[in-house]
């Protein structure tokens, strides 16, 4: 079928609906240029939460779109594809982390916000990419559990001074970059600035000039006088960073770096959700109120 027919119908019905269309920066082209907002898992759940429109439709991943439901709760959600899941966030359940709890009575837990609802409810305090140093200085305890991401944990380890454990867990796309691929790169485009996401490994990150989260990359492209940028996330980023820099460069290591689950999602399923309002998200009270409170937590850091 016809693209325009399709984008024609999902605008109709997005204001038939009365709905905010959220994007992702790691979604697909076409699906970052019909969208409302788009931008960072938090940037995109505070929009759900201010947003005057009754419905919210986040073209992410399913903790994503919880996220929003944690913190809009009077909306209703739709998430376009329901199978489009993060393996990081899968790879802790809430009786996982009671048992690490157990081990370390007393010490807090921060949670990336790459966790579901249950195992945020279950820790004390989250985090994002762009906070998360930040976050953990500002606990008073000299002790802390970081969970799910260990490359992100070790990197927040290595500005910290507090005794970290680390959860073992990671992304898979961006923990199998080779820091000899980044390299490699490097020595191709000698002017280039290498901007990678604390999700790589950490020989990744040792060769990096600037560790950012995706909303980071995208504020530093724009902000800086440099012409030319390695890139070491997923390859959803080219999208803004191409329309905000058109006289920029933009480079990939020889690395595939594309997220499956972030791809799911197709303007078919976004008319057909928007059509049928499902699939749904929504977070049940007995977790939505602890969940919401980790967050709000994270919220109350004053930002930069
Ligand atoms: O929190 C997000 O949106 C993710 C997964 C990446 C980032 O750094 O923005
Ligand atoms: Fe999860 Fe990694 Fe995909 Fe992000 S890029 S949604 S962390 S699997």
């Amino acid at each position: 079928m016809d693209t325009t027919l399709i984008v024609d119908d999902i605008l109709r019905l997005a204001k038939e609906r009365d709905a905010l269309i959220l994007a992702h920066n790691y979604q697909c082209d076409e699906i970052q240029d019909i969208a409302e907002i788009t931008g960072d898992s938090l940037a995109l759940s505070i929009a759900a939460a201010e947003t005057e429109k009754k419905v919210i439709v986040f073209c992410g991943v399913h903790f994503m779109a919880e996220s929003a439901a944690i913190l809009a709760p009077d909306k209703t959600v739709l998430l376009p594809n329901k199978d489009a899941g993060c393996p990081m966030a899968d790879m802790v359940t809430p009786a996982a982390l009671q048992k690490m709890r157990d081990q370390y009575p007393g010490v807090p837990v921060v949670a990336y916000v790459n966790t579901s609802a249950a195992t945020k409810a279950l820790s004390d305090i989250c985090c994002t990419s762009a906070n998360a140093v930040k976050v953990v200085a500002s606990l008073p305890d000299d002790e802390v559990i970081l969970i799910p991401d260990r490359n992100l944990g070790q990197y927040i380890a290595s500005h910290v001074d507090k005794v970290c454990h680390l959860w073992e867990g990671c992304c898979p796309i961006h923990d199998q970059l080779l820091s000899e691929q980044v390299v490699a790169c490097k020595e191709e485009h000698p002017n280039a600035i290498c901007m990678a996401h604390p999700e790589c490994p950490p020989a990744v990150l040792e060769v990096a000039d600037q560790i950012l989260s995706t909303g980071g990359m995208l504020e530093f492209a724009r902000t800086s006088s440099h012409k030319s940028f390695i890139i070491a996330t997923e390859r959803g980023i080219l999208c803004q960073l191409r329309k905000d820099n058109p006289d920029k460069e933009f480079i990939f290591p020889e690395y595939e770096f594309i997220c499956e689950d972030m791809k799911r999602t197709t303007l078919e399923d976004l008319r057909s959700c928007l059509q049928n309002m499902e699939p749904q998200v929504s977070v049940a009270e007995e977790i939505r109120v602890p969940a919401h409170r980790s967050l709000e937590r994270m919220l109350a850091i004053p930002r930069d």
